[in-house]
C-alpha cells in the first residue's frame, strides 16, 4: 500500500474507478471510499461498472450513503488515455469488462488468475476489499467521513457474511477502527432489509430441486433472476444461463 504512489499515477488526466460487473456492496463501498480519498488529493474519479447494480443491498447503499455510480454505456467519451483503477476485481477476469481506458491500477482481495502489468497493484487475500481501502485512510492519518465509514463497514460485513466467511484479523482490525465513524443505527436497519421477494422466490425454487453430489450442489431456477443473485458461494443454473 503506497497512497503517494497511487496519487502520483492518477493525478493527471481523467480517472475511472471500475467495479466488477454486477457490483456488490463490497465493490461499491471500496470504490466510494477510494473516490472520496482521492478527492482529498485533487483527483475527481468517476465510479463506473458494467452489468447492473440490481440487488437491493446495492441499491439501498447508493441512496443511504449518497454514492454516484455511472454505467459504462453512459460513458461515451472514454479514451485510451483515461486511467482506470480496477477495484474488487482484476483485469482479464470474466467479471470485469475490458473498457477503452488504461487499467493502470488494481486494488483487490481475490487471488490473481491472470498475471498482468499494472503501474500500481495492491492485492491482498483478506475478507473484503473494503478493509484494504479502510487501511488507506488509517495508515495515512485520514479520518473517513460518516458515509464512507458506514459504507466500508457495510462492505466488510456483507462480503464476510458478518465475519463468518474468509475473514482475517485485518478485517476485524479495520472494522474496529471504522466503528466510531460509522452510522451504526443505520447499518442495523439496513441489516434487516437485504432481500427482495423476487430473491426469496429464486432461492425457494433453487432449494426445491437442488441435487447434491459429494460437496457440490446443482439447482435450477426455471425463470429469470438477477445475475447478482449468483454470489461467491452459490452457483446456480438459472433461466439466464450457467454460472
Ligand atoms: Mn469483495
Amino acid at each position: 500500500m503506497d497512497l503517494a504512489k497511487l496519487v502520483d499515477i492518477l493525478k493527471c488526466g481523467r480517472v475511472f474507478i471500475q467495479m466488477h460487473n454486477y457490483p456488490d456492496p463490497d465493490a461499491i463501498a471500496s470504490a466510494f471510499g477510494l473516490q472520496k480519498l482521492l478527492e482529498k488529493f485533487g483527483i475527481k474519479p468517476v465510479i463506473c461498472y458494467d452489468g447492473a447494480a440490481e440487488k437491493l443491498t446495492a441499491i439501498t447503499m447508493l441512496s443511504n450513503f449518497s454514492i454516484s455510480i455511472v454505467h459504462c454505456h453512459d460513458i461515451t467519451d472514454m479514451t485510451e488515455n483515461d486511467k482506470i483503477v480496477a477495484i474488487d476485481a482484476q483485469k482479464h477476469n470474466s467479471n470485469l469488462t475490458d473498457l477503452v481506458g488504461d487499467e493502470v491500477a488494481c486494488i483487490d482481495h481475490h487471488p490473481t488468475k491472470f498475471e498482468c502489468e499494472y503501474q500500481y497493484k495492491d492485492v491482498r487475500i483478506v475478507g473484503a476489499c473494503s478493509s484494504i481501502i479502510a487501511e488507506y485512510y488509517f495508515a495515512n492519518g485520514i479520518e473517513p467521513d460518516k458515509n464512507v465509514a458506514s459504507a466500508l463497514v457495510y462492505g466488510i460485513k456483507m462480503d464476510t457474511a458478518d465475519f463468518s466467511r474468509g475473514v482475517k484479523q485485518f478485517d476485524v482490525d479495520m472494522y474496529a477502527k471504522l466503528f466510531k465513524y460509522a452510522d451504526n443505527d443505520l447499518l442495523d436497519r439496513m441489516k434487516l432489509n437485504t432481500m427482495e421477494f423476487a430473491d426469496l422466490k429464486a432461492y425457494g425454487s433453487a432449494i426445491e430441486n437442488i441435487k447434491v453430489y459429494d460437496n457440490v450442489g446443482f439447482a435450477f431456477i426455471p425463470f429469470e433472476c438477477p445475475d447478482a443473485l449468483i454470489c461467491d458461494d452459490i452457483r446456480l443454473y438459472s433461466g439466464a444461463g450457467y454460472y
